[in-house]
Formats: structure tokens, sequence, C-alpha cells
């Protein structure tokens, strides 16, 4: 029984939206999230969950000692902290080492020193790109072919789980999940990045030629994929998580444009991202055969809706960090 859960990262985007969906789908769960309140993470997003149910450890999940206290008190851990921006790993590569190599390393260790579940929580980024216009998608058999330091630092962690499992019989799984959108995300990321550029008076901005596909899944499709893999899911194995949302960067932000009634043309053309990945594209079959998972949200234009709401209604979340998000990009002219 998983009565007590570890969430590294539960303080960040995903993770945040991974403790509601267990606070309110699993009601006998006790979760403890380790994060370290990076610029990515945030308290307010774990506001309003009942503190008998949920605690905040404030720490790094390279710190062995403390990560070893914490793996002994629970059933489970489900990986989710990491550096997580493509752009970031860009301009500094060094805390993706760290983090999300390191850290991984040392959740590996206390899980198999107590014999304690591990669920690692991965990205379709670690198989490299499709090309465009292509029916190719990524199954869990793709090779890892990484292109960013970001990607290549989770792909290096996904290695160390299939080794801790092979050599010393972790009882682990990995999930690789496409594009996630909805609330709570950090400015920095594309979407969010663009409803907050026209709610605060700013012009969107494309990177490239606009013609780079991702494959968008709500949020809160993910949380109960997850949640299924870790219950019922077969140990060893590597699931991919999909919802068929694949649409071009430029077919995205002409959908923003249109919710958020501004003309067409009302963006910026910047400078590529090097190395820009064109496409991703998940095979999730295994995940919707074995487990009989589906995405609740398949209309992506009403996800966005939704999404462009949370944000209208929340400012006060996100108004604090515009500014020094958008000085970072215009230093890189993106
Ligand atoms: P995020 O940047 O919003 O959140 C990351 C969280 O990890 C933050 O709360 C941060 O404070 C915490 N953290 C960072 N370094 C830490 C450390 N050393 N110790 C403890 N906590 C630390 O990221 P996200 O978008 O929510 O991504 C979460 C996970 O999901 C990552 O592992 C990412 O690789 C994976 N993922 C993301 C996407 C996506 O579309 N965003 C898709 C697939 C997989
Ligand atoms: O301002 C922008 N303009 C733009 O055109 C930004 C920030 C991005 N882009 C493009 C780059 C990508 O093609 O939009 C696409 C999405 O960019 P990001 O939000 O940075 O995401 P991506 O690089 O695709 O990586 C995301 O998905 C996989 C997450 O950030 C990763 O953590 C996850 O592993």
């Amino acid at each position: 029984m998983m009565k007590r859960l570890l969430v590294t990262g539960g303080a960040g985007f995903i993770g945040s939206n991974f403790v509601r969906y267990v606070v309110q789908a699993h009601p006998a769960v006790h979760v403890t999230v380790l994060d370290k309140l990076t610029y990515a993470g945030n308290r307010a997003n774990l506001a309003g969950l009942p503190a008998e149910r949920v605690r905040l450890v404030v720490g790094d999940v390279c710190d062995a000692q403390l990560v070893d206290r914490l793996v002994q008190q629970t059933d489970a851990v489900v990986h989710y902290a990491a550096e997580s921006h493509n752009d970031n790993s860009l301009i500094d590569p060094a805390p993706f080492i760290q983090t999300n190599i390191v850290g991984t390393y040392t959740l590996l260790q206390a899980c198999r020193q107590y014999g304690v579940r591990y669920h690692q929580i991965s990205t379709d980024e670690v198989y490299g790109d499709l090309p465009l216009n292509n029916e190719a998608k990524f199954t869990p058999t793709s090779p890892y072919q990484p292109s960013s330091p970001y990607s290549a630092s989770k792909a290096s962690a996904d290695m160390l789980v299939r080794a801790w499992v092979r050599s010393f019989g972790l009882r682990a799984t990995i999930s690789n999940c496409s594009n996630n959108y909805g609330p709570y995300q950090y400015v920095e990321k594309f979407i969010p990045r663009q409803i907050t550029n026209i709610l605060s008076g700013r012009r969107p901005k494309l990177y490239g030629s606009g013609a780079n596909v991702r494959d968008w899944i709500y949020t809160a499709d993910h949380s109960r994929a997850v949640w299924d893999i870790l219950t019922r899911g077969t140990l060893g194995e590597t699931y991919l998580i999909g919802a068929n949302g694949e649409h071009s960067n430029r077919e995205v932000l002409g959908m923003i444009l249109r919710l958020m009634d501004q003309p067409a043309d009302a963006f910026d053309w910047v400078r590529d991202r090097p190395g820009h990945d064109r496409r991703y594209a998940i095979d999730a079959t295994k995940l919707r055969t074995e487990l009989g998972w589906r995405p609740q949200y398949r209309d992506f234009e009403q996800g966005l809706r939704q999404t462009i709401a949370w944000y209208r209604d929340h400012r006060a979340w996100w108004q604090g960090s515009k500014a020094t998000v958008e000085a970072k990009y215009a230093q890189h002219h993106q």
C-alpha cells in the first residue's frame, strides 16, 4: 500500500499539480514534498492544501543525509525535482548536471538501501527529435539521442534508474511525458510566457520559423497517468505519456492571440534556440492498453482557454517574476 509518498519538486509546476491530484483523488495518502524552492519552486503552488496531509520540506535532492532520512519514512518516491528549462541549460548547464544527475543518483541510493519503490519523471526529449511533416512517433524502445544539456541530463538520470533496476533490483518505473501545459507553469515556458506577455502589454515571441512541433498534454492528465504507473505499472518498465496533442508553435501562438482578442500578427519573430528540436510526438499505446489510461482533456483549444483564464485570474502569482524572466530573455535576444 502506498500511504506515504515523497514527491520531490512538488512545489514546481507539474509536481504541485500531481500533489493536488493525489490530495483530491486518493484521500488515504499523505504527501511529503521535498523541494529546494529554486526560482521555479513556489510555496504558493501548494497553498490551500490540508496541512495534515501535505508537508513541505525545503531542501535539496542532492543532500544525501536529508534524502536518507525522508526516504526511510516513505512507501514510494515520485521524483519530479529538476532544472527543467532548455534555454537555461544552454546558458549555464552546471545546475542541470548537479540536480538532474547527482540528485537522481542520491535518491536512487537511498531507495536501494531501504527497498523503497521509486518512480522517475522524465521527458520525451531524451529521444531527441523527429522530422517535421512525418507520421513517426517516439516509443519506449526509441534510442536515446538528447540534443540539449537539459535533455542530456534527463537521459543520464534515466540511464542511472535503468542500471539500478538491473544491477540492484530497485523497484522502479520511468515515465517519459510530452509537453505539459496548465495552471502554475512558470512564466519562462512557451505557453505561459505568451499569455503573460499579452496580459502585461508585451508582444509574444516566436523562435525561428515557428514550425517546430510539440505534443501538448494537460498537466492533470499527466498526473493521472503517473498515479496509474506508480500503483499498477510493471516494475522495471518505461511508459510514454502523451495525448495526441501535436501543434506547431506558430499554431499555438495563433490560438492564444485569437482567444485573447489580439491581431494575428501581434507578435515578434526572435532568434532561434540553438540546437532547437524540430518535433516531438508520443505513442502512448502501452499506457493505454496495459493500464487503460485515457486523457480527459482532449480539446486543446478548450484547455488553452482554461489556462488563459487561470493566468488572468492569478496575476499576483506571476507578476513578481515576469520582469526578471523577460530581462534574461532580452539579454539573449529571445
Ligand atoms: P519546474 O521547473 O516548474 O519545477 C521544478 C521543481 O523542482 C521546482 O519546484 C524546484 O524548486 C525544484 N527543484 C529544482 N532543483 C531542486 C533540487 N536540487 N532539490 C529539490 N528541489 C529542486 O519543472 P516542471 O516543468 O514542473 O517539471 C517537473 C518534472 O517533469 C521535471 O523532472 C521535468 O524534467 C519533467 N517534465 C516536464 C515536462 C514539461 O513539459 N514541463 C514534460 C515532461 C517531463
Ligand atoms: O518564447 C518562446 N518562444 C518559442 O517559440 C519560448 C519560451 C519557447 N518557444 C518554443 C521553443 C519550443 O519549440 O516553444 C516550444 C516550447 O518551448 P518550452 O516551453 O521552452 O518547452 P520545450 O523546450 O519543448 O521543453 C518542455 O517540454 C519538455 C519543458 O520545458 C521540458 O521541461 C520538458 O522536458
